[in-house]
C-alpha cells in the first residue's frame, strides 16, 4: 500500500473540473494527427511510459554565491526529501525514481530502501561529492579531489566513490555519476596533462570497483567553481574519459554545463554515435551555469536534442538507454512546483519529437530541401501536445492539472506547519 502524501478525493475533484474539456480536445488532437497520419494513442502510451529522474536536492531551495532565500516547509533531511518527491511522482506519473547525493542523503540504507518503497520511488543514479568537504574529513578538497596532487587526498575522494557505490547496491541503484569541481583559478596552477593523467587514475578504480551491470557516469561542465580550467571541461574530454575507462563508463551531459549557443543537440547525436551517450541532467540556461528550469528559456533546443534521442529510438541504436535526470535549482519558486513543471517540459519536448515525420525528413535531407526540412521539424514542434501529457497523468492515476491539484492540495502548507524553518538546507549546484 503506498503512503500517499496527496489524499486521491483531492486529486479526483480537481481531475473532475478538468474532465469533460481534456476530453474534448483530447479528441481535437487525435483528428488532427490522424489526418497526418500519426495515432495519437499511440503517442500517448509512450508518453506515459516515460519517466524522468528527480534530484533529491532539487526539492529544497537552491541559491547563489551570494544568498539563498528559503521557502517555508523546506526538507530537514532525506526522508522529508522523498515526501517531496513523492508528491511530484503521484501528480505527473512521470518520475518514479529518486537521485540521491552522499553526504547530503547519507543514512541506513535499509531505511531509505524502506521508505523508498513505502512511497512507491525506486533509486536512480548515486552522485558523489567530492567538491566540498564533508565535517570531519582528514583532507581537504580545496584543490581538487580525483585530481589532487596528493595520493592521501586522492585515495580519501576514491573511497568516498566506492561507499556511494555501496549504499547504491543496497538500494536497488545501477549507476554512479561522477561529477568533480577540480580545476584551476590561474594560468599555470595546474599541470592541464598531470592533472587529468591523475584525474583517469583515480577513476579507473572506481571502474574497477563498479558491479557489471552498472555504469559510471562522467559529467562535464565548463566552468565553476574553478574558473579558469577545469579537469573534466567539455564533452571531448568526457569522451576520452569514458572511452578510456571501458564499455561501463558513458558520458552525462548537463544541459547547463555549455557555453551560450553551443550546439548541445549535435553532441548528444555524436555521442549516440559512438555509443557513449550515457544519460542527461536537464535544466536550462541563458548566459551560463544557471540551472534555470528545464524549458523555461529554450524550449526548441530541449525538443532538438529529444529530436536526436527519438531518433536513436527510431533507428534501434544498440544498447540505447539514456538515463534521463533533472538537476536544477530552484531560487524564487517552489521547488516541487518547478520539479513538476520540468517534468512536464521533459515530457512535452518528448512528444513533439515523436511527431515527427521521419520518412520525410530522411526525405528531405537527402533531396537537400533545407527549408522543407526545418519545417518538418517546426510542424511537430508547433504541435500543442499537452491534451496527450494531460491524458496519460490522468490515466495513470496523476493530475490533469498537477500544478493547481499541488496548490489545491495544501500540501505546502502542511508540511510548513510541521517543518521549522532552518538555517541551511544542504543543497547546491552541479
Ligand atoms: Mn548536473
Amino acid at each position: 500500500m503506498t503512503d500517499l502524501k496527496i489524499a486521491d478525493d483531492v486529486i479526483a475533484a480537481e481531475n473532475e473540473k478538468r474532465a469533460e474539456a481534456l476530453t474534448s480536445d483530447y479528441q481535437a488532437l487525435g483528428e488532427t494527427l490522424s489526418r497526418r497520419g500519426v495515432d495519437i494513442e499511440a503517442i500517448t502510451s509512450q508518453v506515459a511510459e516515460f519517466f524522468v529522474a528527480v534530484p533529491s536536492w532539487g526539492v529544497g531551495s537552491g541559491g547563489t554565491r551570494f544568498a539563498r532565500f528559503p521557502g517555508g516547509g523546506e526538507p530537514r533531511g532525506i526522508f522529508d526529501k522523498l515526501d517531496d518527491c513523492a508528491v511530484i511522482h503521484q501528480l505527473t506519473q512521470a518520475t518514479p525514481t529518486v537521485s540521491l547525493h552522499i553526504p547530503w542523503d547519507k543514512t541506513d540504507p535499509k531505511e531509505l530502501r524502506a521508505r523508498g518503497d513505502a512511497l512507491g520511488l525506486g533509486f536512480d543514479a548515486m552522485n558523489s561529492n567530492t567538491f566540498s568537504d564533508a565535517l570531519g574529513q582528514a583532507h581537504s578538497y580545496k584543490f581538487g579531489s580525483l585530481s589532487h596532487t596528493d595520493a592521501a587526498t586522492r585515495a580519501q575522494a576514491i573511497e568516498h566513490n566506492l561507499e556511494c557505490i555501496e549504499i547504491g547496491k543496497a538500494i536497488g541503484s545501477k549507476a554512479l555519476t561522477v561529477w568533480i569541481g577540480d580545476g584551476s583559478n590561474f594560468p599555470g596552477q595546474s599541470h592541464f596533462t598531470r592533472a587529468f593523467e591523475r584525474y583517469l587514475g583515480s577513476m579507473a578504480e572506481i571502474y574497477e570497483a563498479l558491479p557489471d551491470d552498472w555504469r559510471l557516469f562522467s559529467e562535464h561542465k565548463m566552468y565553476e567553481p574553478a574558473f579558469y580550467s577545469t579537469v573534466v571541461q567539455d564533452w571531448g574530454t568526457n569522451y576520452l574519459i569514458a572511452d578510456t575507462l571501458g564499455p561501463k563508463a558513458f558520458c552525462l551531459v548537463d544541459l547547463g554545463h555549455h557555453a551560450p549557443n553551443t550546439n548541445i543537440e549535435m553532441i548528444v547525436a555524436r555521442l549516440i554515435q559512438f555509443g557513449k551517450l550515457g544519460g542527461f541532467h536537464f535544466n536550462d540556461s541563458k548566459y551560463g551555469d544557471d540551472d534555470l528550469d528545464a524549458g523555461a528559456i529554450d524550449p526548441y533546443r530541449l525538443f532538438l536534442v529529444f529530436n536526436e534521442l527519438v531518433d536513436a529510438e527510431h533507428r534501434g541504436v544498440e544498447g540505447f538507454h539514456p538515463a534521463h535526470m533533472i538537476d536544477q535549482s530552484h531560487n524564487v519558486t517552489d521547488p516541487i512546483e518547478s520539479l513538476i513543471s520540468s517534468a512536464n517540459e521533459i515530457r512535452r519536448a518528448y512528444a513533439q519529437a515523436l511527431l515527427v515525420d521521419r520518412a520525410a525528413l530522411d526525405g528531405y535531407q537527402d533531396e537537400n530541401d533545407a527549408l522543407m526540412a526545418s519545417e518538418t521539424l517546426k510542424r511537430a514542434y508547433r504541435t500543442d501536445v499537452e491534451p496527450i501529457l494531460s491524458e496519460a497523468r490522468r490515466r495513470s492515476g496523476g493530475a490533469i492539472d498537477p500544478v493547481a491539484t499541488y496548490r489545491a492540495s495544501g500540501y505546502r502548507q502542511k508540511v510548513m506547519m510541521e517543518r521549522p524553518a532552518s538555517v541551511s538546507g544542504g543543497g547546491g549546484i552541479i
